[in-house]
């Protein structure tokens, strides 16, 4: 099956099928509820909500077409000894990583916080990273599994859009893949970071990646099936 277009800045996205990923960033209740991490750091929570919607349709897309799904979590062990002194007191919050809050110890794997809302629940069969960091490819496998599945292309969303969602993308750029972020499967608590980033990532001739409106990309899945 050829490449399918899709209408993006700087210019056209060539997506092809077969070799593409859906990558997931931290569609986490630690960052989407009240009561989580992104709440400690003294956010408004609020704000990431709107993500959750068009990542849902984007999922599902990928679902319906059998391509790779690949989801990642910001957490931690319980014994936190992957997690640097540095990061776990940066800024004193109101409650640190591993600290007890309403839903569970912060960011730490196992606990109710720590897991994908629901509606973005990875279904078996889909990969979930856990990643100490910000970037997804810092200290995970993340690498190895898409170079064993021959994925070449990654399409992105998840939140915050100029944290772990930038230096995600980053990561994979410096290390060959293609990126495409879609603007309203992202989110910030800084509507004026987001916006920010994907004018960041777009610039220069893409000098991270490309961006797309949410119908832009599903137009065009939807469209390349009358094609097939
Ligand atoms: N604080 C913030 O905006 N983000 C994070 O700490 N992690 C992620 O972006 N996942």
């Amino acid at each position: 099956m050829s490449d399918i277009p899709i209408p993006a800045r700087p210019y056209p996205y060539a997506l092809p099928p077969g070799r593409c990923a859906l990558v997931l960033i931290d569609l986490q209740r630690d960052f989407v509820e009240p009561g989580g991490f992104g709440a400690a750091l003294g956010n408004d929570v609020s704000l990431l909500g709107a993500a959750v919607g068009p990542a849902r349709a984007l999922l599902q897309a990928w679902r319906a077409r059998g391509w790779p799904v690949i989801h990642t979590r910001e957490s931690h062990a319980p014994d936190l000894s992957d997690c640097p002194p540095a990061k776990r007191e940066r800024g004193q919050p109101a409650l640190r990583i591993g600290d007890p809050g309403p839903m569970g110890r912060l960011l730490v794997r196992g606990e109710p916080g720590c897991e994908i809302v629901p509606a973005l629940a990875p279904l078996p069969g889909e990969t979930v990273i856990d990643k100490p960091g910000k970037g997804a490819f810092h200290a995970t496998p993340l690498q190895a599994v898409l170079q064993a599945q021959g994925i070449t292309h990654l399409v992105f969303a998840g939140v915050t859009t100029e944290v772990c969602v930038q230096t995600t993308m980053r990561e994979a750029n410096d290390r060959g893949y293609e990126c495409l972020l879609v603007e309203e499967a992202t989110a910030s608590y800084f509507p004026e970071f987001k916006a920010a980033t994907i004018a960041m990532i777009v610039a220069q001739g893409g000098i991270v990646g490309w961006a797309a409106g949410l119908n832009a990309v599903l137009g065009a899945l939807e469209g390349s099936k009358s094609a097939d």
